[in-house]
């Protein structure tokens, strides 16, 4: 998978070289390029924002340097010029807190991508105009991670990119973790324990020292249900 992010802090995502996605990249399964807007914008301060038309508190991005940013990643990709919708096209995602809500549901489908491109916007948000305008060559998808405020889509395209990597084969060492999951079929975890068996007075729960493979599978299910009820009962429903 190709996976470009357009920021104005290109330095926020070295972190991805250290992170578990850091072998994906290594082997090529990820490649990923980030590009700093400010490279876009052509005047002597660099400038990407301005004050808002209609008034207003704080500043808005600017559209020249998003739609210089753009035109390079997107150009002479499958698709190119002017055919949004074709499956093998670069799906570009927008961070921002009016999109659809991220999920895991939306996690699995974007693995599923060739090329996903990142915009990550700061201030009061991106001009408009780049949205429609990037709708024309490409598909665009606008996506908040949940309802909590951030400052801009840095923080949110990191948990994406860390909740999308880790589904692409190869990613994660063991694709049976990945079955197992909160999240993936519905239910919290069980409780995990491993060495010693009694710790500053705790014991491990006996029946995963049985041997009894039925009895544990039973015991791990009974805490997942218990556990969900307990503290998820949306997931239940
Ligand atoms: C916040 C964001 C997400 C997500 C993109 C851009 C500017 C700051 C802001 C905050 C509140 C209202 C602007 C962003 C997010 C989330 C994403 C931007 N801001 N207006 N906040 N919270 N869950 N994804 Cl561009």
């Amino acid at each position: 998978m190709r996976i470009d992010i357009v920021t104005i802090f290109p330095e926020f995502f070295d972190v991805l070289d250290i992170s578990l996605l850091g072998k994906a990249r290594q082997t090529g399964i990820i490649d990923l390029g980030v590009h700093d807007l400010r490279d876009h914008a052509h005047d002597r301060h660099r400038t990407v924002d301005d004050t808002p038309y209609g008034g207003g508190a704080g500043m808005v991005m600017k559209p020249e340097p998003w739609g210089e940013a753009l035109d390079g990643i997107l150009e002479g990709g499958p698709g190119d010029p002017g055919d949004p919708g074709d499956p093998g096209d670069p799906l570009v995602i927008f961070p921002s807190p009016a999109g659809d809500v991220f999920t895991q549901a939306m996690a699995r489908e974007l693995a599923n991508e060739q090329h996903l491109v990142f915009g990550c916007g700061r201030y009061e948000g991106i001009d408009q105009r780049v949205f429609d305008d990037t709708a024309v060559r490409a598909r665009v998808r606008l996506v908040s991670i949940g309802d909590y405020v951030l400052n801009g889509g840095e923080v949110a395209t990191m948990a994406m990119i860390e909740a999308i990597g880790r589904l692409i084969p190869g990613v994660v060492g063991n694709p049976e973790s990945l079955v197992q999951e909160s999240h993936e079929d519905g239910l919290l975890e069980y409780p995990s324990y491993t060495k010693p068996a009694e710790w500053r007075g705790r014991a491990v729960p006996p029946v995963l020292l049985s041997g009894n493979h039925g009895a544990i599978a039973a015991w791990r299910r009974e805490q997942q249900l218990e556990r969900t009820a307990r503290v998820r009962p949306d997931l239940l429903a």
